[in-house]
């Protein structure tokens, strides 16, 4: 497989609705499109990067960069035997592993349709749909709160995530308990506390929540391994996990019980498939977790999801609750059972509806 042209599309969608974390709020989705076109092919990928640099250090102008100067130089005109060697010939360029993701992935979603089969076959997928969760951000008050829950539990998504941050977190989780009673529900801090809070989360202990997802800084791994000492609650490490070699740090040092799987953070499917491997040798489940995607990151995660130790809900919803068209056609929807199946046609397996990648973007380059 010869790679012999990159696109980067940098696009904007308005959100459905907006978007709170513990580390702010947004309204719109700002993120870059990846096309690579090689052996009478093409491929599709996203860079899950956003505007800012408030989850991760990478912006969408970083990847720009990166990709435009950095990674395609090492790509175009090159073979690959299998994508699974693209991110090792990435190794010279440290870290930005959301713009090698974006590259990366669109090759996996190349080589998938070249040779004629779904996505999810390639990466070593074992199911045919996957287990669908929320992810609900902080909300205007707690009333509102409940309604959302409400309408998601209704609509059949199989666990709820509530984000926390000072302040908003025992109450909440509290009224959705006496709410809703026993639904798996878990909370996702976006590194909103430190150790001197350790006493506010263990009174999260007696609300049974399936884990609590990086409550500490997002490079910390030893004080996660402090702080799961005094609670029982699960800790669950999504943004500290930018390798595998971390994951591996961080297992080793007990800082986590489960671990958040996103393709972009660690550099693609290559890295998801060896961070997947890894959980499963020790123990440790892991879900998919999500961040605002188009249907073409999407698609991708849902494939991703597919593999056997994916033994928790995804936060991989249905695309009516981020972007109304979404850009591709037909979306993706959930059953009543919540869950989504995964695509049967080669690659990513999904129509890109191409006009609506025009009407959303706002800088186009060919590399
Ligand atoms: O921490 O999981 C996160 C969205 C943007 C950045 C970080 C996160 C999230 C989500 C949304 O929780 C998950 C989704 O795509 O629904
Ligand atoms: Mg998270």
């Amino acid at each position: 497989m010869k790679i012999e042209k990159i696109e980067l599309f940098l696009c904007r969608l308005p959100l459905v609705h907006f978007f709170e974390t513990s580390f702010g709020l947004s309204y719109d989705r700002t993120f870059i499109l990846v096309r690579v076109q090689g052996d009478g092919e093409e491929g599709w990928g996203e860079s899950v990067a956003e505007a800012n640099p408030y989850y991760s250090s990478e912006t969408t102008e970083t990847v720009w960069h990166i990709v435009s100067g950095f990674i395609a130089p090492l790509i175009i005109g090159r073979r690959f035997a299998h994508p699974r060697d693209v991110y090792p010939a990435l190794k010279r360029i440290r870290g930005h592993n959301m713009a090698k993701a974006g590259v990366e992935m669109a090759i996996w979603d190349l080589y998938a349709r070249a040779t004629h089969q779904p996505l999810s076959k390639a990466l070593g997928g074992t199911r045919d749909r996957i287990a669908s969760g929320v992810s609900i951000g902080i909300q205007d008050s707690l009333d509102q709160l409940m309604d959302k829950i409400e309408k998601e539990l209704a609509a059949g998504y199989q666990r709820i995530k509530i984000k926390i941050k000072p302040g908003w977190d025992l109450d909440a989780v509290e009224r959705v308990r006496k709410t809703f009673g026993q639904i798996p529900l878990q909370v996702d801090a976006n590194a909103a506390y430190t150790l001197e809070d350790a006493a506010t989360l263990a009174r999260l202990d007696p609300f049974k929540l399936l884990l609590v997802e990086q409550p500490l800084d997002y490079d910390d791994v030893m004080d996660h391994a402090v702080l799961q000492k005094q609670i029982t609650t699960p800790v669950c490490l999504d943004e500290s996990i930018h390798t595998v070699r971390i994951a591996r740090d961080a297992i080793e040092a007990k800082a986590c019980q489960i671990i958040n799987i996103k393709p972009g953070r660690v550099g693609g499917h290559q890295a998801s498939i060896e961070l997947h491997d890894l959980c499963a040798a020790h123990g440790i489940p892991v879900w998919h977790g999500g961040m605002l995607e188009s249907g073409i990151g999407r698609a991708h995660n849902i494939h991703l999801a597919s593999l056997p130790n994916f033994s928790l809900p995804g936060d991989i919803a249905a695309s009516k609750r981020y972007y109304q068209p979404d850009l591709i056609d037909p979306e993706i929807d959930i059953a009543r059972d919540g869950t989504i199946e995964v695509p049967k046609g080669p690659g990513i397996g999904v129509n890109i509806v191409r006009e609506r990648i025009e009407k959303a973007t706002l800088r186009h380059l060919s590399l």
